[in-house]
């Protein structure tokens, strides 16, 4: 495999803490660099890290001219929930660091660029069952529009710079090394630290709010995976749609109580369930098994499994 060289901006969130352990054991931790405005917590600090505030242009400028990248994944944003409580500013960050990015990955000649969409850029007019990759797109939420419009503005720099950018429209992502923050699909990731603690949850969501979410580890996969398909293979240049399973939180609630019998949900709708209403049940994602070989491997049950003996080991 070629020697990669990778800066990642926005590492110490929940897909970032995940990411960076994928490309330690793919490419070796010294050809690593994460960054994030907070010093690292937990695993973070175990590998290269530097402080850098991405709305920050020429504290990125300096981290480019000093080392030589061949990759940069660009991970820092504000999500769903925490984006209505905030519009303005989490469009500029959203937005604003995304644009800085790109310019200064085709000023540094970066290889190649990652930079996360999701299933947020659907909106109520988006079919809701087996959502086509090229479909309507009408997002309510601030995240969902800076999403579709950063997946033009990555198109838009492919065309007009050849820059590689590539995206995966991500699920809801469900793992038990780093809690998510501020996202409308969080409950499933809070749901299985509450099963252990206190063996009960309120859930923030209807019982039957139907969403697509992924394991971590499907998710690590498919990114990586994206990222070594060669570029001629990539014909999507805005956002890959990829999926592995849908549940609704009485369906993720079953599967706990097969391994923690006593464990109860009781269901406190808030507004998120708003955002959740807007959003698709299920994704088509037959182009990214068509052109770069994309299948997940892991179902609600065989996730549930895997989360709760290894959060049980701690
Ligand atoms: C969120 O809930 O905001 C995110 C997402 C689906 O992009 N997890």
């Amino acid at each position: 495999m070629k020697k990669e060289k990778i800066l990642v901006i926005g590492a110490g969130g929940q897909l970032g803490t995940e990411l960076i352990q994928g490309f330690w054991k793919v490419y070796g931790k010294d050809r690593i660099i994460a960054t994030d405005i907070k010093e690292p917590q937990g695993i973070l600090a175990q590998g290269n890290f530097e402080l850098l505030d991405v709305m920050k242009p020429k504290q990125l400028q300096a981290l480019l001219q000093k080392n030589k990248f061949t990759q940069l994944y660009h991970l820092a944003a504000v999500l769903s929930a925490s984006g209505e409580k905030n519009p303005k500013s989490a469009w500029r960050l959203n937005m604003e660091s995304l644009i800085h990015v790109l310019d200064e990955a085709v000023a540094s000649k970066i290889e190649k660029v990652y930079w996360p969409s999701s299933i947020a850029v659907f909106g109520p007019s988006t079919p809701k069952d087996h959502t086509p990759q090229d479909t309507i797109m009408d997002p309510v939420t601030i995240y969902g529009i800076s999403k579709q419009a950063g997946e033009r503005w990555c198109e838009w720099y492919w065309r007009r710079y050849g820059l590689d950018v590539r995206s995966l429209r991500y699920p809801g992502l469900i793992g038990y090394k780093a809690q998510p923050g501020g996202g409308t699909t969080d409950y499933a990731v809070e749901i299985f630290l509450a099963a252990l603690k206190e063996k009960k949850y309120e859930c923030f969501l209807k019982r039957d709010a139907y969403l697509p979410m992924m394991y971590m580890e499907d998710a690590v996969k498919a990114t990586i995976d994206l990222m070594e398909t060669p570029a001629e293979r990539i014909k999507v240049r805005s956002a890959y749609n990829i999926s592995a399973m849908s549940f609704c939180p009485a369906e993720i609630a079953a599967a706990i109580t097969k391994h923690i019998p006593e464990f109860q949900i009781t269901y406190r709708p808030d507004f998120r369930q708003e955002i959740a209403d807007t959003w698709p049940n299920s994704i088509d994602d037959s182009r990214a098994r068509g052109d770069w070989g994309w299948k997940p491997e892991f179902d609600l049950q065989e996730m549930t499994t895997d989360i709760l003996r290894n959060l049980s080991a701690f």
